[in-house]
């Protein structure tokens, strides 16, 4: 997070006419909205080729409704603090878009979190579900609540409140929430809990992420770190490589950090760094995943404690992660973490792939330098997949009551990540940039979205 957001107004004249004007529209109609400016303008800059292929595309407006969410909610939230203080924050839930199935998609809990962030995150959505190919449409939720340092007793309290509201726009046939940066088990289950209270009903398909005890779906937990580090591993496939024996740098210590770095293991590689907010650690012996967990999912410590806790390892404060000399690169904590500069820092270290953990992690500048330099790259649309497909593995068995063992639920997410691999790469190769992944995601995802718009008529 080192540069300056790049001006996403100076890049308008290189989108392709096909797009501006929509562009240039929606820019009008949502002022100050950059982090949604900036993921319009990365998926419209792909789709020209496909408007061009499929004129009724633009006959029917597809891209003009596509832009514009679908419904935005918008809520207060108050409730007490442990010292009996009256605190309020602000709840949303953007539904964008429901073409291809129940709105689904992560709800965040962070002091950022303000319409624009939720609504880049929901547009993102839309693609990333297209391309599991599993039938759900795209949504985002959240609060600028900050749990850091709160109570279990103040989190649970500050959930049921934003529970009281929301649970009235969601339902198992019409949008099904999950978690995110800030929102995990705790979180679902206090929100789980009060959506039964209130509505009396055992819906399970409501939530997804919920406990394995309790209508979970195995593997969930693992899936999204899992499922970008099986699509990196694809990606190094079609060069004749693979992640043993490499060096990988994995950014955040979250949930999709932590799993990523489980996989890396796994399959042999070595990763080397962890972060958060205050800085990162550097282990060149390759990361304790049990003693990052102990850090992390138990004691909820900040990140310099592992090094605290592991002589191999050191703590850089206030560091920035991408100087590590690495093979791999898989940005997981959160958006625009990766500056063009971070990114000739990776590519000048010799980096053969980068994978998107996170939505959005690098800046349009640092996608633009790696795909010049050759370096492999997936956008989190494909790359980070792997956790709202297997989100829609526990809508499946919560719905036919059947239970999935952690075996059989990791292969169907790998086979998941390599479907949505090919389809990525397919899709690049129609479009005439062979191995662009960004390229190829959008316009799989777009093509697969605009059919079932087209399909179901103005609405
Ligand atoms: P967590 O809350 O579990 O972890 C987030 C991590 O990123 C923490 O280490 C946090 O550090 C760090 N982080 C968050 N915001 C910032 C910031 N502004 N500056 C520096 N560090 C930051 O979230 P997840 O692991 O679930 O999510 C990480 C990313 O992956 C997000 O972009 C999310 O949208 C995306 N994602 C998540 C999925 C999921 O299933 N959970 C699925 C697909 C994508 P600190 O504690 O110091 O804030
Ligand atoms: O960004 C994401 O894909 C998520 N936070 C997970 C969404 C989900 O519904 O599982």
């Amino acid at each position: 997070m080192s540069d300056a957001r790049p001006s996403i107004t100076s890049t308008l004249p290189t989108l392709p006419s096909a797009v501006r004007d929509v562009y240039a529209q929606a820019m009008l109609r949502n002022p100050h909205e950059p982090e949604f400016h900036q993921a319009l303008h990365e998926v419209l800059d792909s789709i020209a080729p496909v408007i061009e292929r499929h004129p009724e595309f633009a006959e029917a407006g597809i891209l003009e409704r596509l832009v514009e969410p679908e419904r935005q909610i918008m809520f207060r939230v108050p409730w007490i603090d442990d010292t009996g203080r009256l605190r309020v924050n602000r709840g949303f839930r953007v539904q964008f878009n429901s073409a291809l199935g129940p709105y689904k998609g992560g709800i965040r809990f962070h002091s950022s979190v303000n319409l624009s962030i939720m609504k880049f995150l929901g547009f993102e959505q839309i693609f990333k579900n297209a391309l599991t190919g599993q039938g759900i449409g795209g949504a985002k939720g959240g609060s600028d609540f900050d749990p850091h340092g709160r109570s279990s007793g103040e989190v649970m309290r500050f959930c049921q409140s934003f529970m009281s509201e929301l649970y009235r726009h969601i339902g198992e046939h019409t949008d099904v929430p999950a978690g995110d940066i800030g929102v995990g088990g705790r979180e679902i289950g206090y929100m789980f809990g009060q959506y039964r209270k209130i509505t009396n009903r055992h819906e399970s398909g409501v939530f997804t992420g919920k406990g394995v005890g309790w209508g979970g779906a195995q593997v969930r937990t693992e899936a999204t770190g899992y499922g970008a580090v099986f699509f990196a591993e694809e990606m190094l496939g079609t060069r004749g490589d693979s992640i043993a024996g490499k060096r990988v740098a994995v950014s955040g210590s979250g949930n999709v950090a932590i799993y990523a770095i489980e996989k890396v293991t796994q399959l042999g590689g070595i990763p080397v760094t962890a972060s958060d907010s205050t800085g990162y650690i550097v282990d060149d012996a390759g990361i304790d995943i049990e003693l990052l967990k102990q850090v992390k999912e138990q004691d909820r410590l900040r990140i310099s404690e592992y090094a605290a806790r592991r002589p191999s390892a050191r703590f850089v404060e206030g560091g920035n992660v991408w100087e590590v000399p690495v093979d791999v690169a898989v940005p997981s904590a959160t958006q625009n973490e990766l500056s063009p500069t971070d990114a000739e820092t990776l590519i000048a270290n010799g980096v053969l792939a980068v994978a998107e953990g996170a939505n959005m992690p690098c800046f349009p500048g640092a996608i633009a330098a790696f795909q010049a330099a050759g370096t492999l790259f997936a956008p989190g649309k494909a790359a980070n997949a792997g956790g709202v497909a297997t989100s829609a593995l526990e809508m499946s068995q919560n719905h036919s009551r059947q239970r999935w063992s952690f075996d059989d639920s990791e292969t169907r997410l790998r086979d998941i990540m390599r479907n949505v691999h090919t389809a990525a790469f397919d899709a690049s190769e129609r479009y005439g940039a062979p191995g662009d992944y960004v390229l190829g995601a959008n316009s799989v995802a777009f093509e697969r979205v605009a059919q079932a718009m087209l399909a179901q008529g103005v609405i």
